[in-house]
């Protein structure tokens, strides 16, 4: 059986992967009494989500230490309270990725959230960053992510390290995980270093290359 806080977690993973991809949020109603706007029962959104003005800053406000989901053992779907604080964080995240998009701190390609901090280091030290602030490294999937990363290496005039590493079998690059490419974008005649060029940047045109990784290319994670 799940525990409580995974049934929390499970409704916050699944908020979440429809809300986060920029695109559509703009196509997602606000829900009902959000914010500002009176609902059915004539609340608003902050009045219903807890019956408590908000206090400043912290959007979650009212919520009280002792009634956080995780200290209660009332599934999510039963609790209409933190349903509605979640239903809430929705379109309160997707704004805030608005806001951020539109100061071009970060590119969202599908699913993921880009991001540089604007600093030129080698791979292991661009690596260990991203980790540090809870991503790993721009790593392109698909030709949507690819441009969304492009877009960031433009942004800043710099080449970039991306989330790869070549493989014992020269001239074969994989994932961090250790998985293979299964999407790729080498620029003309590359990879070319035959076992010399272990890390791979992206040019400004969004092409890869195989590079040694000691280099400073500018960093750039995925979320
Ligand atoms: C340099 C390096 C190589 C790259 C060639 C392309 O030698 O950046 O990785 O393949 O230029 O001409
Ligand atoms: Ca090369």
């Amino acid at each position: 059986m799940l525990s409580y806080s995974s049934y929390t977690l499970t409704a916050v993973a699944a908020l979440l992967v429809t809300c986060c991809a920029l695109p559509e949020c703009p196509g997602i109603p606000e829900p009902p009494g959000t914010p500002g706007l009176p609902g059915k029962d004539g609340l608003k959104g902050q009045e219903r989500l807890t019956g408590l003005t908000r206090p400043s800053g912290n959007f979650l406000g009212p919520l009280r230490r002792d009634r956080l989901p995780w200290s209660q053992g009332v599934p999510v779907s039963l609790d209409s309270e933190l349903h509605n604080v979640l239903v809430n964080l929705k379109p309160r995240l997707c704004r805030l990725e608005g806001v951020l998009a539109l100061n071009e701190k970060i590119k969202v390609g599908g699913e993921k959230i880009f991001a540089s901090n604007g600093k030129e280091v080698d791979f292991a030290s661009a690596l260990k960053s991203c980790e540090e602030a809870g991503g790993t490294l721009a790593t392109p999937m698909n030709e949507e992510e690819n441009k969304a990363i492009m877009g960031i290496v433009k942004q800043y005039n710099r080449y970039a390290y991306l989330g790869f590493t070549e493989s014992r079998v020269s001239g074969q690059f994989q994932y961090l995980n250790g998985v293979p490419l299964n999407y790729t974008k080498w620029h003309n005649y590359e990879p070319n270093g035959k076992g010399t060029e272990k890390c791979v940047e992206m040019y400004t045109d969004g092409s890869w290359n195989d590079k040694k990784c000691n280099m400073r290319r500018l960093t750039i994670c995925e979320f």
